[in-house]
Order: structure tokens, then sequence, then C-alpha cells
């Protein structure tokens, strides 16, 4: 499951993937649809086929189209030439946050001054991050929530790692999984139960998102106007207020999908990440206003993934869930993941108003959990 970096694993079954586990189409303008073998060369070489069809307008060259063997759904044909695998799944609760944050990650890897380049691998992850960030970043509104019912499509990320002097450019292939909370909380075992437990149980990382806007003791304390623009309101019906049962159900279905005796800490990098830090900005029992959650993220311009920070904020934030009252929900997560880290994000910087129009896009911390990844990958290095 959780093999060594140079391997590549089909992001919808799972299975370990090379060349051969693949299939590949011609799509000529007629529309012709063919399949293309590899030939002895293209296996040699460790390359994509080319079409040798006769009369195809596409003879000689390199196919686009590319499925898994094994489960048949459409790959990216890029996907096995990276130096490593990453991925990670966003989930929590609906309306925690999780969409948002994807997005404003993904803008900030894309166009902050961070030592990578992000592309898209196929059509689906462009259009996505197009709308969703004209949505919030032009349009300024918040995003809607999540399809619920349907496995989530996962997102395709090539990163290119700029940071080495060395000719060759290190690539990372990165697959974001986002789905709706509302699947999250009452995963059960319909097969599209059983499709989003695998992307949980295969994501190198998972992101459990933590909106302390469901919390009695926050609620009391947070001005109404602030808890009316940050909840998600199409959703507020279903909401439910217990973490730590979404936290279990979602050990015992990796446990299952991976047959992890209960007694065994999970492998998977758990980040617990707390959202809308904004909206506790003027709470008494927040965070006192020179915290070090407060601060500036140090990672980036450290050129690396400063630790005691990260380490300092996690103590922060366990203390603040510990006077909530949430207890229960961390000694859940440490019991089963062998590794936890703690985390709080504000994807939008400030609370949307009440016509959930947002102020101009100021995001905090919100790369610390996938620098936090990247430096346990031996992409970034691990700052003293
Ligand atoms: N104050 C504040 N509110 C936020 C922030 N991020 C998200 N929200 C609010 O939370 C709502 C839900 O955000 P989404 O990102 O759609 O949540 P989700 O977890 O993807 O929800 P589902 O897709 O339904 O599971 C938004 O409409 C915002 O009102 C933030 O950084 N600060
Ligand atoms: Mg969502
Ligand atoms: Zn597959
Ligand atoms: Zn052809």
């Amino acid at each position: 499951m959780f093999g060594s970096r140079k391997e590549t694993y089909c992001p919808y079954c799972l299975r370990k993937i090379n060349l051969s586990d693949l299939r590949f189409f011609c799509v000529d303008e007629d529309d012709n649809r063919h399949e293309v073998k590899l030939s002895l060369m293209d296996k040699f070489f460790k390359r994509l086929p080319t079409c040798q069809r006769r009369y195809c307008k596409n003879r000689g060259l390199t196919i686009r189209e590319v499925e898994c063997k094994h489960c048949g759904e459409q790959l990216p044909a890029q996907i096995l030439f990276h130096d490593k695998y990453l991925s990670f799944c966003a989930v929590g609760v609906a309306g925690a946050g999780k969409s948002s944050y994807v997005t404003t990650v993904i803008h900030e890897l894309r166009y902050s001054n961070v030592p990578w380049v992000l592309q898209a691998m196929d059509t689906y992850t462009t259009e996505l991050a197009l709308l969703n960030e004209k949505l919030v970043y032009e349009s300024r509104n918040c995003l809607i929530g999540t399809t619920s019912g349907i496995a989530p499509r996962p997102q395709f990320w090539t990163i290119l790692d700029n940071s080495t002097a060395s000719q060759k450019v290190p690539t990372y292939s990165l697959t974001v999984y986002d789905g709706a909370g509302e699947d999250c909380e009452k995963i059960g075992y319909t097969p599209v139960d059983a499709k989003i437990s695998r992307y949980m149980s295969s994501a190198r990382m998972l992101l459990i998102m933590f909106d302390p806007l469901i919390l009695s003791s926050v609620q009391n304390e947070v001005p109404p106007e602030i808890l009316y623009s940050s909840i998600a309101h199409e959703r507020k019906e279903s909401a439910p207020t217990n973490m730590v049962s979404m936290a279990n159900a979602l050990v015992n279905y990796i446990r299952q999908s991976c047959n992890i005796p209960p007694g065994q800490r999970i492998e998977a990098r758990a980040a617990v990440v707390l959202t809308k830090l904004d909206a506790l900005r003027d709470t008494i029992n927040g965070f006192a206003p020179d915290s070090t959650i407060n601060r500036e993220s140090p990672h980036l311009k450290s050129k690396g993934f400063v630790e005691a920070d990260s380490k300092m904020v996690d103590l922060e934030i366990r203390d603040w869930l510990i006077r909530q009252g949430e207890i229960a929900f961390i000694n859940t997560i440490d019991a089963n993941f062998k590794n936890v880290r703690v985390f709080g994000v504000s994807s939008f910087g400030n609370p949307p108003d009440m016509n959930k129009r947002l102020a101009k896009i100021r995001p905090h911390r919100v790369l610390d959990p996938i620098m936090w990844m990247l430096a346990n990958e031996g992409v970034i290095p691990i700052k003293n």
C-alpha cells in the first residue's frame, strides 16, 4: 500500500501499475478510437507507444488516451513518468472548508513565490481549478458544497521541482481527492463508500479537516454574523457536530480496506487541520495574538520545513482543542495513526460578509500541511 517512492499506483483502483498495466488508445479526428499496443521497443525504453495504423491521421504520433487495465478508468498519460507519487485526501464533515482549502492551496502553489511549477495533467483538473479559482479569487464568492453520493474524481497535478540546479528537473505527481463531507460522515457499505474509503486508505497523507464552528463552545463566543457567514447553509440540516464519531468511522474504514488489525497504528500521515481560524480571531478563548499560530508561516522563507514552528503550532492547537472539550477526538486520532501533526489554517484570511462575499483572499498557513508532507517525502529539507 504505502510502497517505495518510485512506485506508481492507479489513483482509482490503487493497484501498483507500470506500462504493461495500461491500455492505450489513439483517437483520430473521425472519432475512430482504436487500441494501440506497446511495441518491444516501447517496453524497452519505457515510453508511450505511437499509433502505427496505416491510414490513421495520427500515425506516428504518441497516443493521448490511457486507461488502467484493471479498472478501466482513464488516466493521464504522464502519470507513470514522475519521480515520486504523492497524494492527499481531504476528509471532514460537510462544510468544514475542504474545497475552499484545496482551492487556495492550489492557487498558492501556482502563483506565490514557491520553487515549484504546478501543471494540471488532465482537462478535468484544469477546468475545476479554473472554475473554483474564478469563483473565489475573481467573483469573490464562497464555493457551493461538493456533490455527494458519488466518489470524488481525483485531481491530477504534476509538480516540477525548480529548487535544484541539476539538469534534470525532478517531477512529482500529486493526486488530490476532495469529496463531499456528507459522504465521509456516514460512510457505509455501498460501492461508492468503498471507493471513497479506498481513496482515503491510499493517500500518503490524510487531511482531517476540523471545523471549529461546529463546537458549541465556539458557537457561543463567535459573533453571530461571523458564524452566519462562515457556515455552509445548504448543509446546515445535515451537519453533524461530532468529530469523534467521524474519526472513528474513518479509521475503521481504513483498517478494513487495508487489513490493518486494531492494535496496529495506520502508517499514513494524518494532518489534522483546524479550518476557519479567522473566525476565532476575537474570541476570548481563542489564540493569544502573539501565539505562533497567528504568526506568518516561516516555511517558504526558510526554504524548508521549520520543525520547531510546526511543533509549537501543534501544541497550541492541541491545547485549544482540549480547552474546548475535544480530547476524545485527539485521542482517537493519536491512537490510530502513527504520524499525526495538528495544523491551523484560514483559507480566506477573513470571514465572508453577510452575503457570503469574500474580501481579498489572504490565506494563512495553508501550505503548512503540504510542506509537512513534502518534507517527509524528501522533497524539501527539514530545518530544526
Ligand atoms: N471564515 C471562514 N469561513 C470559511 C473558510 N473556508 C470556508 N469557509 C466557509 O465554509 C463554507 C464551506 O466551505 P467548503 O470549502 O465548501 O466546505 P467543504 O468541506 O468542501 O464542504 P462539503 O463539500 O459540503 O463537504 C464556505 O461557504 C464558507 O462560508 C475560511 O477560511 N474562513
Ligand atoms: Mg467541498
Ligand atoms: Zn485502476
Ligand atoms: Zn491511430
